[in-house]
Formats: structure tokens, sequence, C-alpha cells
């Protein structure tokens, strides 16, 4: 058929079929009773961080109340956070873990 009168075409534009999965950064929140060795220790143990590492970032939210953890995917981000809520919990710190979109 030819549907815009003589002399036109359709073009069908496709999308591009790769798409990248969103990112989401982790981040901790900052609280008056988690001690601050806990909070290195959670960085070491859950996002890889040598001493180095986590306690520069345990130090940033110390200072600032918030802080970055590291950026993933949508699901890796969500087991981070319930792995440190669940840890913290368990160690009765009042520590806080949440993600957001990029
Ligand atoms: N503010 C806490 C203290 O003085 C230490 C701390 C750092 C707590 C980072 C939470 O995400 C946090 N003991």
């Amino acid at each position: 058929q030819d549907p815009g009168g003589p002399g036109t075409s359709v073009i069908t534009k496709t999308k591009p079929q790769t798409k990248r999965p969103s990112l989401y950064r982790v981040l901790l929140l900052n609280d008056d009773y988690t001690p601050m060795e806990f909070v290195v220790h959670v960085l070491q143990k859950f996002f890889n961080k040598d001493t180095d590492a986590a306690t520069r970032i345990m130090l940033h939210v110390h200072q600032n109340g918030v802080g970055e953890c590291g950026t993933f995917t949508y699901e890796v981000a969500e087991t981070k956070v319930t792995q440190v809520m669940d840890f913290a919990r368990k160690n009765q710190h009042p520590l806080q873990c949440v993600m957001e979109k990029k």
C-alpha cells in the first residue's frame, strides 16, 4: 500500500536494540550512635573497600550526613541495602542505608 498517497513512503525507525540498565547509588546515612569502626567494617564487608577507602567514606558520612558507597544496578543495590540493614539490626545499631536512582 501507499498510505500517504502517490509518491510517499513509510519509514520505520527501530529503537537501538541494547538499553543500558538504570544505575542506583547506595548511600549511608549518619547517626549519633553507630560506632565508627562498625561503619568501616560494613564498607569493607559489603562494598569491598580497603581500610583506607572505608575510613574516608565513613568520615565523609560522619561530617556531611550522607555518603556514597557505590553505584550498582537495581537488584544489586537493593541486595546491598538489605544486607547492610540486616547486619546493622542484628548488631543493634541504628545505621541506615538507602538507594537512589542516578
Ligand atoms: N556519627 C557516628 C559516631 O560519631 C559514626 C557514623 C559514621 C555513624 C557514619 C553512621 O553512616 C555513619 N559514632
